[in-house]
């Protein structure tokens, strides 16, 4: 049986509310950057960062990992998930959201919930479970940054979601959207997020590859057509992932999921939630996923956290590494910022950091990363050298030579003849890498 006898507030004994201290504090539990009402470029820190906890990391796993049993002993996760249950860790949650100040969380409709065996369980235990996420949000002000359905955990979907070869699977899932999108929306959410971690193959040799891409299109396209039915404001973000649990996922990174947006017409309804794992998982860089999704103009939210330079899979720790931080947040204020997005920390403890204490430190260190790469990134702009350098790169292009090839009426041929009458030579020019890696650096 799970052990229920604590309640809110009990928890993480003798954690105050974490407060901002400043850089030189030697409390490991104060914010030594996040300042959440200083204000940065014109807006507040908090305002900037928008940063959320996940549920599914911090309450949900107990140190699983697949050679070995839970290490945390989570009093809420050593029986059966039942109401009671759900209703504890919900309660531990917002004791832990508070305390850390957290503005925004994140969900996935069974982390909330108590298991359900059926699907009409799930609609009522899910409906309860959502009774008690408003009710704790009203009294905390704790907001919504994204709710989403897992959608790859069961048993059922492990050939796929919407891309199962059994339709009903695929209505299974439907159903599972419809409600947690409700849901979503009922409790104030920003965004709406899609991860289809069992949307890929394991082998081509059972899969046919043209009716998954299609399923998935027009589950999609379903959702798209709901959340304008129910008028839920937020976009839908997919969040792409190369393989993991899958072999191959169909949403690999930011490019192929725009390519499949296109493809399907929903490009128009969609962002992207990139996650900084997930990215290097791709074979890119962070900073890279953030500035295509900017440059395509579907850049929605991001799934913050970091992979181990060693091996290869979604270790999801916390982020910690300044520069990579500077030039994230350099990268989100050159794309205007958030909208409806935000940080999420989708990032866990290590197995063995097995107190309770170490959830605060790993999210007050990751908060403090982020605030000190907003005050980087904030003072490299100010500074304004690396945006003039990459204007002059480019200023041929806003000059005569440039435009011309824009004009409507250009053609290669009178391109190639202009060229040629002139006897265009252009001479190579220093792109001055390490001049501008020297520059960033001043600002770490
Ligand atoms: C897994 C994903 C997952 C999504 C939510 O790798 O990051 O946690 O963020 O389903
Ligand atoms: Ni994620
Ligand atoms: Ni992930």
């Amino acid at each position: 049986m799970p052990d229920t006898a604590y309640r809110s507030e009990t928890y993480f004994k003798g954690v105050e509310r974490i407060a901002f201290e400043g850089p030189d504090s030697e409390n490991p539990l104060a914010y030594r950057y996040y300042d959440k009402d200083r204000v940065v470029l014109g807006k507040r820190m908090e305002d900037h960062l928008r940063f959320a906890v996940c549920y599914w990391h911090s309450f949900c796993w107990d140190g699983v990992d697949v050679f070995g049993q839970g290490t945390f002993k989570r009093p809420w996760l050593a029986g059966a998930m039942n109401r009671e249950a759900a209703a504890a860790k919900m309660a531990v949650a917002f004791e832990f959201l508070e305390k850390l100040g957290a503005p925004f969380f994140c969900f996935h409709d069974v982390d909330v919930m108590a298991q359900a065996e059926t699907l009409k369980e799930h609609a009522s235990h899910f409906a309860e479970a959502v009774d008690g996420l408003e009710a704790h949000m009203a009294r905390s002000k704790v907001k919504v940054l994204w709710g989403t359905a897992n959608l790859f955990s069961h048993p059922r979907f492990a050939a796929g979601a919407a891309t199962n070869p059994d339709p009903d699977v695929f209505a299974f899932a439907a159903t599972q959207v419809r409600l947690c999108l409700e849901a979503t929306k009922r409790l104030g959410g920003a965004n709406y997020v899609l991860w289809g971690g069992r949307e890929g193959y394991d082998t081509l040799l059972n899969t046919d590859l043209k009716r998954e891409l299609d399923q998935l299109g027009r589950f999609l396209a379903l959702a798209v057509e709901h959340k304008h039915k129910i008028g839920f404001s937020g976009p839908l973000l997919i969040e792409p992932k190369p393989h993991e649990p899958t072999k191959h996922q169909y949403d690999f990174d930011t490019a192929s999921v725009y390519g499949f947006l296109l493809r399907y017409g929903l490009e128009k309804d969609v962002k992207v939630n990139i996650e900084a794992n997930h990215a290097t998982l791709a074979g890119h860089s962070f900073e890279h996923e953030i500035a295509l999704a900017d440059s395509l103009g579907i850049l929605g939210s991001i799934d913050i956290n970091r992979g181990d330079p060693q091996n290869g899979w979604d270790t999801d720790q916390f982020p910690n590494d300044p520069s990579e931080m500077v030039m994230t947040l350099y990268r989100l204020i050159k794309a205007g910022g958030f909208t409806t997005g935000g940080f999420n920390f989708d990032a866990k403890v290590r197995r063995q950091s097995i107190d309770p204490i170490d959830m605060f430190h790993g999210h007050v260190g990751g908060v403090d990363a982020l605030a000190r790469g907003l005050l980087g990134a904030a003072a490299l702009i100010e500074n304004g050298k690396l945006d003039e350098f990459v204007a002059a790169r480019y200023a041929g292009w806003d000059k005569d030579a440039g435009k011309k090839i824009f004009a409507k009426d250009a053609t290669l041929a009178g391109i190639a003849d202009a060229a040629l009458k002139a006897n265009v030579a252009p001479k190579p020019v220093s792109g001055r890498q390490e001049y501008l890696e020297n520059l960033v650096n001043r600002f770490v």
